[in-house]
């Protein structure tokens, strides 16, 4: 019996994401006309053991970054396949594009190509449904608005700057609502730059909208940050904390954390939990993330023990959303929460199938952006229909960051009364 949910064509194209470099975006249409669309974002620092992102590898185009294969996947394999499908069957269509793939890391038919698949099918049945996104994914309950981390100073693989740590974020904890989060970051991020045009330093920014100066060391960006928080007239801690991103995979070398660009020497394992130690204590982080690599397993347990009661401490590329090493991640106590990024496991549904892993272990999760992003806001909705309190979608700038700050603020007013800002 033909139904007018069922899945018409699903029609993937090349676009560029906000490092020009070329993703795609896949539109669902369904039998009733309705329609969804969705852009697949790109990582920089990516965990040896995401889900692979399929590029053409043909050197004569985009330096061999195309993606002509994912879009002919689409169009050719799993289209194909899914047409007739009812699109409200999310699960059942995200087990089948795994089953049609056969692979563990999703690389055949690429971990971009099913999840632009995924979302679109979960905007199309939305949109059909004539709901907001947040609330087909979520349902009737969802309302909570999350605290967003913002990263204002870049480092690492996002900027040529002096920091061997990625990201230092800032977490308005202490603001009303997601709306008066906004405002604290946006006051903090501008008092930041002022301070920086002072002291004649860059306010050039980095691949995620933060700043990216030339600092002496990774110590001077938190003094940094706690200044601007002061200048904008609100209380370090309180108000609005710091969270870190170190990303250490990317600077761990022959064995050793390698802090070459701050000229801060080698470190083992146990000094780097040393020097988080001595951070916590001197500035207000409330969060830490890959502060180790992601094959440190018992230095993120260490960490955890040592300074897991005070600070969240967030796995990214050791856990990269899946759920095998989130269930192995939780048995040996590696850390308290983790990082949520859909294109690190490829589909919607397992995405969801790791934050329950989460909520399951008593952890916190952090729904978050990749370093290449596109305009598409759906990490906007899915952290409100995933009821998760956190999000970290870049700095204050930049349209493709605030394309998901800006569709949270219109969550907000949406919700109106029933909206509960944080964890
Ligand atoms: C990270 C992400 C996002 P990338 O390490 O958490 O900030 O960076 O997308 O480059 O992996
Ligand atoms: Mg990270």
């Amino acid at each position: 019996m033909s139904s007018n949910t069922q899945i018409q064509s699903i029609r993937a194209i090349e676009i560029l994401d906000s490092r020009g470099f070329p993703t795609l975006r896949v539109t669902v249409r369904l039998q009733d006309g309705t329609s969804g669309a969705a852009s697949v974002p790109s990582g920089a620092s990516t965990g040896e053991n995401e889900a692979v992102e399929l590029r053409d590898g043909d050197a004569r185009r985009y330096g061999g970054k195309g993606v002509l294969k994912a879009v002919a996947n689409v169009n050719e394999i799993i289209g194909p396949r899914l047409i007739g499908f009812e699109a409200s069957a999310q699960a059942r269509i995200d087990r089948m594009m795994c089953d049609l793939d056969g692979t563990a890391n999703k690389s055949k038919l690429g971990a971009n190509a099913m999840l632009g698949v995924s979302q679109a099918i979960a905007r199309a049945t939305a949109n059909h449904r004539r709901m907001p996104l947040y609330a087909y994914l979520g349902g009737a309950g969802a309302r909570r608005l999350p605290v967003p981390m913002m990263n204002v100073l870049n480092g690492g693989k996002h900027a040529d700057s002096s920091l061997d740590f990625q990201e230092f974020m800032i977490v308005p904890r202490g603001a009303s609502s997601f709306t008066e989060a906004m405002r604290y970051g946006s006051e903090t991020f501008q008092a930041l730059k002022k301070l920086l045009h002072e002291r004649g330093l860059s306010t050039a920014v980095g691949d995620e909208g933060g700043f990216a100066p030339a600092l002496k060391s990774n110590e001077e960006a938190c003094e940094l940050i706690v200044k601007a928080i002061e200048r904008a007239g609100y209380k370090p801690g309180s108000d609005i904390a710091i969270a870190l991103d170190p990303a250490a995979s990317s600077f761990f070398e022959q064995g050793q954390y390698q802090l070459t660009r701050s000229r801060q020497g080698n470190k083992t394992s146990a000094e780097m939990i040393e020097l988080y130690q001595t951070w916590v204590e001197r500035y207000p982080i409330i969060s830490i993330e890959d502060g180790l690599a992601e094959n440190d397993w018992e230095g993120f347990s260490t960490m955890t023990a040592r300074i897991g009661d005070r600070v969240q401490i967030v796995g990214d590329d050791i856990l990269v959303t899946n759920p095998r090493f989130i269930r192995r991640g939780v048995a040996e106590r590696i850390c308290n929460a983790a990082l949520i990024k859909l294109n690190q496991i490829g589909t919607v549904t397992e995405t969801i199938e790791a934050i329950e892993l989460c909520r399951k272990a008593g952890w916190g999760y952090v729904v978050s952006h990749r370093s290449g992003e596109t305009e598409d806001s759906f990490i906007a909705d899915f952290v409100v229909g995933m009821g998760g309190g956190q999000i970290k979608t870049g700095s204050l700038c930049r349209s493709e960051r605030m394309a998901k700050y800006n569709r949270l603020l219109e969550i907000e007013q949406e919700l109106g009364e029933a909206a509960v800002y944080g964890v």
